[in-house]
């Protein structure tokens, strides 16, 4: 009994030893000869999935009991990166496995490199949902995170001829030892169709919904554990399948072909990622994946809350329900048509409630990524949705005339639908109106909402909104992804820092400590051989790890500035070419990202980048000076590899634009110093830091508001500037494209006569912000000094300081311990 016991849940080398030989037998009917290294893989997984299972279990024991009050994260996608090594971490067992796994004649990080990542989202957003549900599970708050279980994630990126190109992410093909397939949990979502109206007996207006299609959502749970604590929250996501009873009537009325296409169409809905991180045309299939996980989310929260016994109205002190953008917005009209249509409750009672129950984060202030669907498409897939929103809207049209009567651009602004040659929904409007919360990621981007974007709201309810500064979790970005760091910084200050980030302020007095100083180089420094040896091997070229590692990662977006790091690059080379004798600082310019498959331009820009390094990279005269690397597929496997190697950060978007960023921190608390301009949560990490340590140019978002109004005029930068003239002419001119000049034409044309971003206009400020960190790079103590300092100070951007204010100030919820039985 004892032995069994402890081969589920030691902790101890031994344990964990005969937990995987176990489950290498008798699991997989393998023995050690024929293994392979994805039956290892395997096997310590489910060696360690045994040991979540009994705290997952106790915590949603503790939940169910009715008393507590759970977060609800709605979110279209998670980009949760490897699990393997997140979960030892936050169990406390990596060592104790990897002596275990070391005797058994293998190596653990041999296996955790086998671990395909489950891609689930596109880049910041998705990234975002991940490290709060980290953050939720060990501050102890009950919560879960409801999405969507897309069976191919974001594309994996080939890089041929210097373009992107895209392959489907089949990242379930060996298998998912972190999920429990739950088919018992299934609920179905109605699609088309058309709505019949009748009263009933006692003179009730009634509505019924007749679909023309019929899905069934099933629940796949994924255990979200807490570092150094019990608490293991849960992340539900919503595989689509073909309902039995569905294909069986077609099947017997003889129309076997139809059964089929009922059940791949079922089946399409969850199959796979949008790959763009922003709204593109409207496509049905898009609204169909974010109705068919809301509806399925929504059913099983009313489930849950009904199933404790209590009253349907007091759901929203049930349940507090975070949406992630306006992905999952559609849940505002969905919740009335459950209340109103399955529980027959009253109009004023369900919006009552609603309005109670959300909560809108937004994510973007372009107002082109605002998400809108066209009216007639929405009306064709949610009928009886578009009823529920034209009511919405009526009554709510009736008080904003009476409160602004006369103002007929401010009603229309407020309107949920908008009008044009075709009308459409705002979903923003939906969200805002539904939501008794609104808030944005950052100080500025909060402030900008207010004053752009959601000014008619703002005005209208200035109370519910509030910001909230985005945060990343210090176990994966830090523990797991440099434990060289993890291991130096809790050698002077102790483990505290890992969850109270805060303590990391105990490094201050060490900044100018020789030894000290010198320790922590190293460490960067051997990280920095390390990804060589990646880049190496991956795209045959030899990079100095004693240069400066300019760092510019995150998906390709003309607003993001690329470009203006490439024409930085173009400008060294000019000046290596133009003086072959000049001594400069070593640079290896790394750059990664991923192009919306339709984007062009940004593909253009990858393509630039490539075509710079060709160059570069080859030419004699540039010796060990100057590197170019476009290292490709850039995902969250590889992002943990790139951020500890990293010296500068580029954070160079236009100003105004990127609404928080969240790559910025995770590079600043792995030691990288951060040119920057003041966009997002710049801001506030410049504050923090202190501004003596952070490299500041260009613009601010009051200049570029001013520069457009003004009239913007990218040729007169481009005559004005020799150096800038020269490195856009030879561009066009085919210098970098084999005397090609097709190839970058666009991208030229639009930098000098239509450029939104305001590439040009920022160019010789950059450069002079370049020049300095290079100067400041080559005193070796300084730069010790600046990194150490700006680690120090980075405590605010932990993704536990950002729940902590959202549980305190928009959920109201507390932390309930989990206590385990024996
Ligand atoms: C929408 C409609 C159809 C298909 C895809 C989308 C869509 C998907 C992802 C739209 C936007 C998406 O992501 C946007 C995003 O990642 N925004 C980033 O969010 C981060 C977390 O708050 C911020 O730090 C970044 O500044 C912001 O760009």
């Amino acid at each position: 009994n004892i032995l069994i016991e402890d081969a589920r849940t030691g902790l101890s080398v031994e344990a964990l030893k005969r937990a995987i030989s176990n489950n290498l037998f008798y699991v997989q009917g393998k023995f050690p000869e024929i293994a392979t290294r994805n039956d290892y893989y395997m096997a310590v997984s489910y060696a360690v999935r045994d040991r979540i299972l009994k705290r997952w279990v106790a915590s949603v024991k503790q939940y169910l009991d009715g008393k507590h009050r759970v977060v609800s994260y709605l979110s279209a996608e998670y980009l949760l990166g490897p699990h393997l090594a997140n979960n030892l971490i936050n169990l406390g067992i990596y060592k104790e496995t990897g002596q275990a796994v070391k005797e058994l004649g293998k190596e653990l990080e041999w296996l955790i490199d086998k671990e395909i990542e489950p891609g689930l989202g596109n880049g910041g957003l998705g990234r975002l949902a991940a490290c709060y549900m980290d953050s939720l599970a060990t501050l102890e708050v009950p919560a879960i995170g409801y999405g969507i279980r897309y069976q191919f994630g974001i594309f994996e990126q080939d890089i041929r001829d210097g373009w992107q190109v895209e392959d489907t992410d089949n990242w379930l093909r060996r298998g998912n030892p972190w999920e429990i397939e739950r088919r018992e949990l299934n609920y179905e979502v109605k699609f088309g169709g058309h709505v019949q109206h009748y009263t009933d007996n006692n003179g009730k207006f009634c509505s019924n919904w007749i679909p023309d299609l019929v899905v069934k959502g099933v629940a796949y749970d994924t255990p979200i554990l807490g570092y150094d604590v019990n608490t293991t929250n849960t992340l539900r996501l919503w595989k689509s399948e073909a309902p039995k009873s569905f294909d069986f009537q077609l099947f017997n009325a003889g129309g076997y072909n139809d059964a089929v296409r009922q059940k791949i169409v079922c089946e399409n809905i969850s199959k796979v990622l949008y790959p763009n991180d922003e709204q593109e045309e409207g496509k049905i299939l898009r609204l169909q994946q974010q109705y068919f996980f809301v509806s399925c989310s929504l059913q099983d929260m009313l489930g849950i809350h009904l199933r404790q016994g209590d009253k349907i109205q007091d759901f929203y002190k049930k349940f507090v329900v975070q949406l992630n953008d306006t992905h999952p917005a559609i849940g505002v009209a969905e919740l009335m048509r459950l209340l109103l249509d399955k529980y027959q409750l009253e109009w004023e009672e369900a919006w009552d409630i609603t309005t109670k129950t959300f909560a809108y984060t937004n994510h973007t202030l372009l107002p082109e990524a605002l998400e809108k669907w066209d009216l007639e498409l929405f009306g064709r897939v949610l009928p009886r949705h578009l009823e529920l929103i034209y009511e919405i809207n009526r009554r709510f049209m009736d008080k904003v005339t009476v409160k602004f009567y006369g103002d007929h651009h401010k009603i229309a602004s407020l309107s949920l639908i908008g009008e044009g040659p075709k009308k459409y929904i705002k979903m923003a409007n939906l969200a805002s109106l539904g939501s008794f919360a609104i808030n944005g990621v950052a100080a500025l981007h909060t402030e900008l909402l207010k004053k752009t974007v959601l000014k008619d709201w703002y005005e209208l309810s200035p109370e519910k909104f509030s910001n909230k500064t985005n945060g990343v979790t210090p176990r994966r970005w830090m523990v797991l992804s440099n434990p060289e760091l993890t291991a130096l910084i809790s050698d002077k200050i102790g483990e505290g820092w890992i969850k109270n980030l805060d303590e990391l302020r105990g490094l201050e007095k060490f900044a100018q400590d020789q030894d000290f100083q010198k320790a922590w180089m190293d460490v960067k420094h051997q990280q920095k051989v390390s990804l060589s040896k990646k880049i190496l091997q991956r795209l045959r070229l030899r990079v100095d790890a004693d240069s400066l590692f300019d760092v510019h990662v995150k998906r390709m977006h003309e607003y993001k500035r690329q470009v203006l790091n490439a024409l930085h690059v173009i400008t060294l080379y000019n000046r290596i070419k133009h003086n072959p004798d000049i001594d400069m600082v070593p640079r290896t310019v790394i750059f990664a990202g991923k192009a919306a498959p339709g984007y062009k331009m940004a593909k253009q820009i990858i393509k630039l980048i490539t075509s710079i390094g060709e160059i570069v990279n080859n030419d004699p005269d540039v010796r060990d000076r100057l590197k170019v690397v476009f290292y490709p597929n850039y995902n969250v496997t590889n992002a943990q590899k790139i951020y500890p190697a990293a010296d500068l950060s580029e954070q160079i978007s236009t100003a105004g634009k990127e609404a928080s960023g969240t790559g910025n921190m995770k590079l600043s608390l792995n030691g990288a110093l951060t040119i920057g301009t003041l966009d997002g949560a710049n801001v506030e990490i410049r504050e923090c830091v202190g501004e003596e340590n952070f490299f500041l140019f260009g613009l601010n978002a009051d200049e570029v508001e001013e520069v457009r109004v003004n009239g913007y005029d990218p040729y007169s930068y481009y005559n004005d500037n020799p150096d800038l003239k020269l490195a856009l002419d030879q561009i066009n001119d085919g210098y970098f494209s084999h005397l090609n000049t097709d190839t970058f034409k666009t991208l030229v044309r639009s930098l000098m006569f239509d450029d939104q971003y305001l590439v040009l206009a920022d160019y010789q400020s950059y450069i002079d912000a370049q020049d300095k960190v290079a100067e400041t790079f080559r005193d070796k103590s300084k730069w010790a000094e600046m990194s150490i300092l700006n680690v120090a100070r980075m405590g605010k951007f932990s993704s536990d300081r950002s729940i902590k204010d959202y549980c305190d100030e928009i959920w109201k919820v507390k932390p309930v311990p989990v206590k385990l039985k024996n």
